[in-house]
């Protein structure tokens, strides 16, 4: 039998900490309610707060250098569901987790789903892989996948998402997140404009066999693997892309596929208006696409992020309805430490930006009293939700402290014993 962390074991260290939690709480309340705003709405809204966990973060992540796999990593997607059901059980904030193909594939899809329903954690969008060639691979990706210059090769990655699809129906998905690599390293190495109808061409043929309650998520990156340009490079390619499809297609936005100081948060506001932002990769990063620990770096930023949000579901936005997930990459942390800690920050900057007084703020954006604008706005970054969030997951039947109590429970000391290390470790990503 795999361990679990005993739900006691929640219990006597909550228990350890609810004096002190329902002290904080209350005088949070006092002083929230003094600037006219209700905790127990902000509250309630954090509690049903969810973000999904991708699967292929929970093992250690690597760069092209080298990879240090720690104690107790995940073998396959199974382990994975198993700290998946960890990072949800102690946070009350991961319901689901993002599978990504062929990394998750299986023989008996009954067996996952029967194991993922024990373990009370559910399937978000299904991601493709196009940027890998798998063993025994008859055509490469080398050059392209969707957009490659032989039909032949654009099949075979149609093949795969039209897969990823067919298993995502199979898992209870309503999604497929598409990111492909495809790009050139010199000028003159493709043509921009082709390669682009390429891309069309194949998602066309992809959209065609979404089943009418999907979406399909495009998600740009700005560079990497390819360093001269890329196909789907920015925003405004993947929203032309997702307005060509059709109304099934939507962007999504990685918070670490942007060029360094780019405003994300106006690129949200713009997807937004245009009635496509699908979802997210919340992350964080101070060079490139670092895939660090969301709000690690750069914590004002992601609530600047979440300021759009509340502010476009505040006005019902026309089509507004965005998936939060996770896609990090865990080097030198224990990934189910970072994925807590990351859920909770996404949490964070979520209640952060429902406290911002929207009425007082918009007369002074009126009255162009900027320096009253923007301390209206950073009245709520600069407010400690953590009563609210602690709260939150208290009353889910989650940890007061998620991350004290998973090293309380020694759940990494029994996976170590319940899952022999690998005997050789890798380069790369996962
Ligand atoms: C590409 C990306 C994409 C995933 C991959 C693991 O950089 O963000 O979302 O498929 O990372
Ligand atoms: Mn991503």
């Amino acid at each position: 039998m795999s361990y679990r962390i005993p739900e006691a074991l929640i219990g006597e260290e909550n228990a350890k900490l609810a004096a002190a939690q329902a002290e904080d709480y209350s005088a949070l309340g006092h002083r929230l309610r003094r600037g006219g705003v209700d905790i127990e709405a902000i509250t309630a809204k954090a509690a049903a707060f969810a973000i999904a966990v991708p699967t292929w973060g929970v093992g250690t992540g690597g760069t092209r250098f080298a990879r240090f796999p720690g104690p107790g990593e995940p073998r396959g997607i199974f382990d994975k569901l198993e700290d998946c059901a960890t990072i949800h059980q102690l946070t009350r904030a991961t319901p689901a987790c993002s599978p990504h193909f062929p990394w998750d594939k299986v023989d008996d899809y009954r067996e996952l789903i029967e194991r993922a329903a024990a373990l009370g954690v559910g399937f978000d969008a299904v991601n493709s892989n196009t940027f890998q060639d798998q063993s025994g691979q008859r055509l490469s990706y080398k050059f392209g996948s969707l957009s490659h210059s032989q039909k032949a090769v654009r099949d075979l990655a149609v093949a795969h998402n039209v897969e990823c699809i067919e298993i995502g129906e199979k898992l209870g998905s309503k999604a497929l997140t598409v990111w492909i690599a495809d790009g050139s390293n010199f000028p003159g190495q493709s043509n921009l404009n082709r390669v682009l109808d390429w891309y069309l061409e194949s998602m066309s043929e992809i959209y065609a066999r979404l089943p009418d309650d999907w979406r399909v998520f495009l998600e740009h990156k700005l560079c990497e693997p390819a360093f001269y340009s890329t196909v789907i490079s920015d925003w405004g390619t993947s929203l032309m892309a997702a307005q060509a499809l059709g109304p099934k297609a939507y962007c999504l936005v990685d918070l670490g596929h942007h060029a360094p100081n780019v405003n994300i948060e106006q690129i949200v506001a713009r997807l937004i208006r245009a009635g496509r932002l699908g979802g997210f990769h919340f992350n964080d990063s101070k060079y490139g696409d670092d895939d660090l620990d969301t709000g690690s770096i750069d914590p004002f930023r992601l609530f600047r992020v979440f300021n759009e949000l509340i502010d476009a579901s505040a006005r019902n936005a026309a089509g507004f309805d965005p998936t939060y997930m996770l896609d990090q990459s865990h080097n030198v942390t224990d990934p189910i430490e970072s994925l807590m800690a990351s859920a909770m920050e996404t949490q964070r900057a979520y209640a952060q930006a429902l406290i911002v007084d929207r009425e007082a703020l918009a007369g002074a954006q009126t009255d162009n009293d900027v320096m009253l604008a923007h301390r209206i706005l950073k009245a709520g970054f600069v407010a400690d939700v953590s009563p609210i969030l602690a709260e939150a997951r208290l009353r889910n039947g989650g940890a007061i402290d998620p991350i004290a109590i998973y090293r309380a429970s020694n759940y990494r000391k029994a996976k170590a014993k319940e899952r022999p290390a690998a005997a050789s470790s890798s380069s790369g990503i996962v």
